[in-house]
């Protein structure tokens, strides 16, 4: 195979389950009309003949001459099902929810997937898929299932034409707009992986639509931009990109530039609330959805980073966002606006609250403000963002990173789902006690979103580890409060296979890897962005260079962190009480975020005892000596999985060690230049 098919890779199923599946899954009955339902026809035709080692018969009617049979469609759409399974559950579902069920048709076994739109009849069908490639029983199935969030999307952040992909550590884009409308296979298996864990949206290109000020000096930059997919004469491609997604229930969205009336039109400005302006960006949106009409919307990066935006006009965020969203209204579409704005106020956390707080309750309907799971950007930990629960007059949608730009790219494996767990349970006091991150973003308009991390690589992803991040992305954007160990484990069956002994090292590795790259990367009391930016555009992000930023971790001869406080940037005051109080007071705020919301004496003493900067020291070692039994687990599990896997990640592991190690020494260095404190153990200091 050109590249891999991730977890999407069908093998022939054990003896003791087979005869059991073969029963209810060599002959399908489904129902015609839907494009999803010819991608669902699709999916068995791929999956079955490997899984049960024989071609499946796919039917119009239901099979008469067989013992048993799968049977997909809605109850409207079948008789047998409308026969089978409670109807009014059914059309209770939200959309995208699904039954799975085992019944008994006519004395034949059957198993029903059924859903109240096509949407979920995909789901349905990965799910089941998902069992068998697991093994699992399915002779008394009886499952309900149904996404906590109406929208679950992904944001490529894909230069267009120019095929890379920013912070994208998997290759090049896999999206060739230079030849589209011609296909390539690779997007309609981008889709089924998507599709597999219920994403059910994409934006296509990368929400710095021009190129950012910094670009300047790399002339690749030049010539095409993002904002260009708006012409026109592109909109062809995007139209038959959108096809092949369409049949997998996913929307299609594009970022847009807020200066489009001029780049893409000839107004002379931009300013929203010009009468002109707003025409243009209707018309605009009239001709997509005459191509496109499931188009989602507009992403939009405005005021951020160079991006234009409201602000050029002496409008605000509001304005910017409802002028846009008027153009989409009348065709159920959406604008997602994002909150990631920073740059006039000293400490920069402070800021996206400070602007868009204030303003809950002025944007339209349409439009859902998208904001960073933290105040800084995508650090290895962070306490969440304190927009959340903050504007309940307002949709808002929680932003994910999938690729891993600032845990390890595309070489550490670095699993973020027990971060996202730690952020979707952080009570945030919204409603009171017990308002966990996880039950906001579930009213219509809102949801959760995710960078995406894929490219030309075999993998996908850069390496095969990583692959977990995108898969577990789906899933936790699904479902907030299932199981990581569950998700991760399903993961890694899917992926590696059933071998126990594989199934739990591998799982084990991806569990604890998230904590070990926090220690060795910011010595685990709540510092960051201790990493080397360059001159050049995308900066690294990958080495340490902790010195480069005064500001973020406060480094003095006295002491360390950022005083967030009161008598501080007043940060942790955004938050509700009891969380506030929390983080303002030095004896509650939580050790691993210590330093992220006060400036300590070195030889502050935790509550163990031991001195801040003798804790920053352990971590730093601990993280690296994790990594290697990290390294180790992996080793053992060679000729247990196939050669090429691997070796890739046990190369990538080594380089793992051998970055950790560098961060390591660079870190602690840096705490002693300027602590004076030596570390107990004699392993930092004068030689
Ligand atoms: C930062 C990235 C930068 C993105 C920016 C954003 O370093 O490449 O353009 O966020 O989210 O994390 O807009």
């Amino acid at each position: 195979n050109q590249y891999d098919s991730c977890w999407l890779r069908y093998e022939r199923v054990p003896d003791g389950r087979l005869d059991s599946y073969r029963r209810r899954c060599r002959h399908a009955y489904i129902a015609e009309k839907a494009p999803e339902l010819s991608a669902v026809r699709d999916e068995l035709r791929r999956a079955l003949p490997d899984l049960l080692g024989s071609d499946p018969h796919l039917w119009q009617h239901p099979p008469t001459t067989a013992d048993g049979f799968l049977a997909i469609g809605t109850p409207d759409d079948m008789a047998m099902i409308a026969e089978s399974v409670p109807t009014d559950v059914v059309d209770d579902l939200a959309d995208g929810g699904y039954l799975l069920k085992s019944v008994t048709w006519n004395g034949q076994d059957c198993l029903v997937v059924t859903a109240s739109t096509d949407r979920g009849l995909v789901y349905g069908t990965f799910h089941l898929l998902r069992l068998l490639n697991t093994h699992e029983p399915v002779d008394d199935l009886d499952v309900r299932e149904e996404p906590a969030y109406e929208n679950r999307l992904l944001n490529q952040w894909d230069t267009p034409f120019h095929r890379s992909v920013e912070r994208g550590y998997g290759g090049e884009s896999i999206f060739d707009w230079e030849r589209l409308p011609d296909l390539r296979p690779r997007y309609e298996d981008y889709a089924r992986l998507l599709a597999s864990v219920g994403v059910n949206g994409i934006v296509f290109n990368n929400v710095n639509t021009t190129k950012p000020e910094r670009a300047s000096a790399n002339a690749a930059f030049d010539a095409f931009e993002g904002w260009q997919l708006l012409e026109s004469h592109r909109l062809e491609a995007f139209t038959s990109l959108a096809s092949v997604f369409r049949r997998y229930g996913i929307r299609p969205y594009l970022s847009v530039n807020f200066a489009a009336p001029m780049l893409v039109g000839d107004l002379d400005t931009a300013d929203p609330l010009d009468e002109e302006v707003q025409a243009w960006w209707r018309e605009k949106a009239d001709e997509i959805y005459e191509l496109v009409p499931d188009f989602g919307g507009f992403l939009v990066k405005a005021d951020s980073e160079g991006q234009p935006g409201p602000y050029d006009y002496g409008r605000d965020h509001v304005d910017g966002a409802n002028a846009i969203a008027r153009a989409l209204e009348p065709h159920g579409g959406r604008v997602w606006w994002r909150a990631f704005v920073y740059g006039t106020h000293e400490d920069r956390a402070v800021q996206a609250y400070d602007t868009f707080e204030p303003l809950d309750g002025d944007f339209d309907d349409n439009v859902t403000v998208q904001i960073k799971n933290g105040p800084i950007d995508f650090q290895p930990r962070e306490p969440v963002s304190t927009l959340f629960g903050a504007m309940p007059e307002t949709d808002l949608g929680l932003e994910l990173q999938i690729t891993q730009e600032y845990t390890g790219q595309g070489v550490h494996a670095t699993y973020h789902l027990p971060m996202w767990e730690e952020i979707f349970d952080f009570d945030t006091h919204a409603d009171g006690p017990g308002s966990p991150v996880h039950s906001l973003f579930r009213d219509d308009g809102e949801g959760v979103v995710g960078v995406g991390s894929v490219g030309e690589d075999h993998s996908w992803t850069g390496t095969y580890l990583a692959q977990a991040n995108l898969y577990a992305f789906g899933r936790v954007a699904w479902d907030p409060e299932a199981s990581a160990e569950a998700v991760t484990e399903e993961w890694v069956r899917q992926t590696f296979g059933g071998d126990e002994e594989v199934v739990d090292t591998v799982t084990r590795i991806l569990h604890d890897s998230w904590e070990a790259c926090i220690d060795y990367e910011t010595g685990g009391l709540g510092l960051m962005h201790m990493m080397h930016n360059g001159e050049e555009y995308l900066e690294n992000h990958y080495y340490p260079s902790p010195e480069e930023w005064p500001g973020y971790h406060g480094a003095t001869e006295e002491g360390i962190g950022v005083d967030r406080t009161s008598t501080g940037s007043g940060y942790a005051g955004q938050y509700r009480d009891p969380v506030a109080e929390r983080y303002e007071s030095v004896e509650d705020c939580p050790e691993e975020l210590l330093l992220f919301f006060h400036h300590l004496p070195w030889t502050h003493e935790l509550a163990d005892g031991t001195t801040v900067v003798q804790r920053l020291y352990d971590n730093c070692f601990a993280g690296v000596e994790e990594t290697k039994r990290l390294r180790d687990e992996w080793q053992s599990l060679e000729g247990e999985i196939d050669e090429r896997r691997f070796r890739h990640v046990a190369e990538r592991f080594e380089e793992q060690v051998a970055q950790a190690e560098r961060w390591r020494d660079v870190l602690t260095d840096y705490f002693y230049d300027y602590s004076s404190v030596a570390d107990e153990q004699g392993r930092v200091g004068d030689d």
